[in-house]
């Protein structure tokens, strides 16, 4: 059993981080409070390399392993949420499935922009009716002549609604299985197609520098080569993309948990009362122990999952696993550091009140923490 990173790893984590360091904390804060979507750090972003992490040179990727995109994420998180929500959506989501279930053609014109991060795409599964029951989705593809005719809706749809959005992946019903269920199919809808409109959304309790949007396709007419893999494949592709994406939500949650505990150990050691440093008490101590050893334990899990999906071993469990865990360690994290910085901590001067807003999504997006524990319990026979 071999517990080290390759020097490969551990350089671009030491690079992503310095980025992070010098080029997102000093924005964050701002970026937040105005609730604005940057170009400039996209930009800077896409130029260390984070856009394609996974997807082959030949199609403008890195090449790299996944655990070397979870390393990446990881350490954007530790900095800010909004910025790795960016990053883990335009990899998991909008290049995932294209590169995964893509035809050659498709591949080919989408790919390379995406992986440059000149372009970003959407991830459209979730509806207003359809949340964990993913597979309720009501938007339809009706079949007519050499097209497909969509009409619905989809909700929080990340990096959507962008300048720079070329379009998005979109889980609709193309007709009835033979079982009696829906037939759900995946579509691609370019960015500007008449009938599609993607608006922003705004007033959101954290990520509120990452794009969010509502998709409204209103006799949106695409030609039938933009279908997505074999017809009928959707809910497949889009819950297998998911097990891929759970493991960046995980690594938000263990980047996160980190920049919290790193912020809360720090501030403990400087802030005195009663005479002495605040981390020399021992109920905050072991506030700081505890979030050590849960950080620890989180990083484990995330990156065995990440490793058995390398190796192309079966991962969803881990993957959920490591999401729920990775959500819920963040969870009391961010919990503890607020708490160490006392009234400080409220106040959003301080990175932790930040932290402690956008810890919340995670236990939310892409599966719900009840969602993962019914994917565990089904994948161990429980349930
Ligand atoms: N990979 C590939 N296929 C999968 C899969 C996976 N990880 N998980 C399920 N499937 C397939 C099943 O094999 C089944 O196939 P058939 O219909 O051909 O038999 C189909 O998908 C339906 O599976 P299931 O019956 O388990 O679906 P349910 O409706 O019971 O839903 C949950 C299961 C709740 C787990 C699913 O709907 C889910 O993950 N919901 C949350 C969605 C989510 O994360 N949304 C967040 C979006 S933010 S980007």
């Amino acid at each position: 059993m071999d517990f080290s990173l390759s020097m490969e790893q551990e350089i671009l984590r030491n690079s992503v981080r310095d980025f992070a360091e010098n080029e997102i904390r000093p924005v964050a804060k701002e970026l937040d409070e105005k609730e604005t979507f940057s170009y400039e750090t996209m930009q800077k972003m896409a130029e260390l390399g984070l856009f394609g992490m996974f997807v082959s040179e030949k199609y403008g990727g890195q090449g790299m392993d996944y655990i070397s995109y979870i390393i990446a994420t990881e350490e954007i998180a530790r900095i800010d949420g909004s910025h790795a929500a960016t990053v883990a959506a335009a990899n998991s989501l909008g290049i995932g499935p294209l590169y995964y279930f893509g035809s050659e053609e498709q591949k080919q014109k989408y790919l390379p922009k995406l992986c440059s991060g000149e372009a970003l795409w959407g991830f459209g599964l979730t509806e207003p009716d359809a949340g964990s029951d993913a597979s309720n989705s009501k938007t339809t593809a009706v079949s007519d002549g050499d097209q497909w005719v969509i009409n619905g809706s989809k909700i929080f749809i990340t990096n959507a609604s962008t300048e720079i959005t070329s379009g998005v992946t979109s889980l609709c019903r193309t007709g009835s299985r033979e079982d009696g269920r829906p037939e759900l199919s995946c579509i691609l809808i370019e960015a500007g197609t008449p009938g599609f409109e993607a608006r922003e959304m705004h007033g959101k309790l954290m990520w509120r520098a990452s794009n969010t949007s509502e998709l409204y396709f209103d006799d949106c007419r695409v030609p039938k080569k933009n279908m997505l893999g074999p017809r009928g494949n959707g809910f497949h592709q889009m819950m297998q993309t998911l097990d891929g994406g759970r493991l960046s939500i995980g690594a938000m949650g263990l980047g996160g948990a980190q920049g919290c505990y790193d912020l809360a150990l720090k501030y403990s050691r400087e802030r005195t009362q009663f005479g002495k440093p605040i981390s020399n008490f021992q109920v905050n101590a072991f506030k700081l122990a505890d979030m050590a050893l849960e950080i620890e334990c989180a990083r484990l899990i995330l990156y065995k999952a990440c490793w058995l999906r390398d190796q192309k071993k079966p991962f969803s469990k881990e993957a959920a696993m490591a999401k729920l865990n990775c959500s819920e360690v963040m969870y009391r994290c961010a919990n503890h550091a607020v708490q160490l910085h006392g009234g400080y901590g409220l106040m959003k001067e301080y990175d932790v009140e930040r932290f402690y807003r956008d810890q919340k999504l995670l236990e939310i997006g892409e599966g719900t923490s009840e969602v993962q524990r019914i994917v565990i319990s089904r994948l161990i026979g429980a349930l």
